[in-house]
């Protein structure tokens, strides 16, 4: 293992402590010999020693894109660093279903949407949709949350007004664009648009979200957590049941033993390690009415036992009835049987008819009838 120096961190290259670093850009001139030097003396004028240009590549008329490789003497002390961060338990959509159920009596409602001009509607979609991201299930999938997303190109101000007709406990903000800064722009407008709206609680919690955004910008900006690139669904639902239950001196209820006494195939699985526990078969749908019940990004699972469906119903009580008729944890798992009987019928008919057609052709009385 190597020695490394954290008080004196520098980037490594092909051995420890050389400097070596690697960095893109580009330069609003065509390509050529005169250009590639041009870039080679910019890299040399942002501290690097030694520099080469290994790439040149032409970015249509006017433009070329370099990359520059070559040492720096530069160092920064890593013990100094402290970056804030979400620092709260995490729980699995498992988990923390169960832990919802155990302690929140109402649906959290929380609301979602991309602002100003951003239309990237993917980041917020991977939170809150049903299907979630990377083998995570979305905010929408949570009985107890009444998850709304708005998608994109809203303005702050229809945002706030909508947070204050569904009385949101949440407010979810994309950004993705950040092009001059507009997500600065747009989400420092937000926040002095709140401050002055009387009707939304004292309790709402406010999070960003996008490929540039995090903790410390969010806190920065005034928001109470920020979340960058690979952001799982669960990670801010963790936060938002959190802060839900903080804000309002809710004390966190410990499992019954009765919950854990109760028959295995109505069991919650408390310690679930991952999410497929909760996974109904994807057998077990309704044709259409779902684009699959897995996860975004998770592999599908067909061996799970029937019983994952009927157990996850049980701890859906509060569940409102369309939401209950979206949720897939819920369907009955009766369904593909009573296709099946219907089928048999059919065939059983069909067969009759086929026999009767055989028998008037070759005139033999139908036996029994
Ligand atoms: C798909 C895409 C589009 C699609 C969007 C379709 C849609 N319905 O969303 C279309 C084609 C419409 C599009 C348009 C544009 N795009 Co575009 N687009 C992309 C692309 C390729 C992928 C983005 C994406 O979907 N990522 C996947 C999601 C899952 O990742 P994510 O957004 O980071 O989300 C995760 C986290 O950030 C976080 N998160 C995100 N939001 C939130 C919110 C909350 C509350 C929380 C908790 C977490 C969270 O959780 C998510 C899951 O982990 C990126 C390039 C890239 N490879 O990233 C460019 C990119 C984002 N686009 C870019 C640009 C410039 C544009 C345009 C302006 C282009 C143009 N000149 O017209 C327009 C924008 C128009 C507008 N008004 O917004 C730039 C942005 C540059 C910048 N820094 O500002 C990028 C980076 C491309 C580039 N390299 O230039 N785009």
């Amino acid at each position: 293992m190597l020695k490394v120096n954290l008080k004196k961190l520098k980037a490594y290259g092909d051995r420890l402590d050389d400097g070596i670093v690697q960095l893109s850009f580009t330069l609003p001139v065509s390509a050529s010999p005169e250009a590639k030097e041009a870039a080679r003396r910019y890299a040399e004028g942002l501290g690097l020693e030694k520099v080469s240009i290994p790439a040149m590549e032409p970015m249509g008329e006017g433009f070329a894109y370099f990359v520059a490789y070559g040492y720096a003497k530069h160092s920064i002390d890593f013990t100094k660093i402290r970056v804030p961060k979400v620092e709260i338990p995490q729980m699995d959509y498992s988990e923390l279903k169960d832990y919802m159920a155990r302690n929140i009596d109402r649906q959290i409602v929380v609301i979602g949407a991309a602002t100003g001009a951003d239309a990237h509607t993917v980041g917020i979609d991977a939170i809150m949709n049903m299907k979630g991201f990377g083998g995570d299930y979305g905010l929408e999938r949570y009985p107890l949350m009444k998850a709304i997303n708005l998608r994109s190109q809203l303005t702050n101000q229809q945002l706030i007004d909508k947070a204050a007709e569904l009385s949101a406990d949440a407010i979810l903000i994309s950004q993705v664009v950040t092009q001059r800064e507009s997500h600065i722009k747009n989400l420092k407008e937000f926040r002095d648009l709140i401050k002055k709206d009387k009707r939304l609680p004292k309790e709402l919690v406010t999070i960003i979200g996008g490929p540039r955004i995090d903790h410390a910008l969010a806190l920065k900006l005034g928001f109470d957590a920020g979340f960058g690139p690979g952001t799982k669904p669960s990670q801010v639902a963790s936060f938002i049941v959190h802060e839900y239950m903080k804000r309002r001196g809710l004390r966190e209820k410990q499992a019954t033993v009765e919950t854990q006494a109760q028959p295995a195939s109505q069991r919650t699985e408390i310690n679930a390690p991952a999410l497929h526990s909760e996974k109904p078969r994807h057998e077990h749908h309704h044709a259409g009415k779902h684009h699959g019940d897995r996860p975004r990004g998770e592999e599908r699972h067909t061996h799970k036992p029937r019983q994952a469906v009927h157990h996850a119903a049980t701890v859906t009580p509060n569940k409102p009835p369309e939401a209950l008729d979206q949720n897939t944890d819920t369907l009955p798992a009766a369904v593909p049987q009573k296709k099946r009987r219907r089928r048999g019928r059919r065939g059983g008919r069909r067969h009759r008819k086929r026999r009767e057609k055989i028998n008037a052709a070759t005139n033999t009385p139908e036996s029994g009838s």
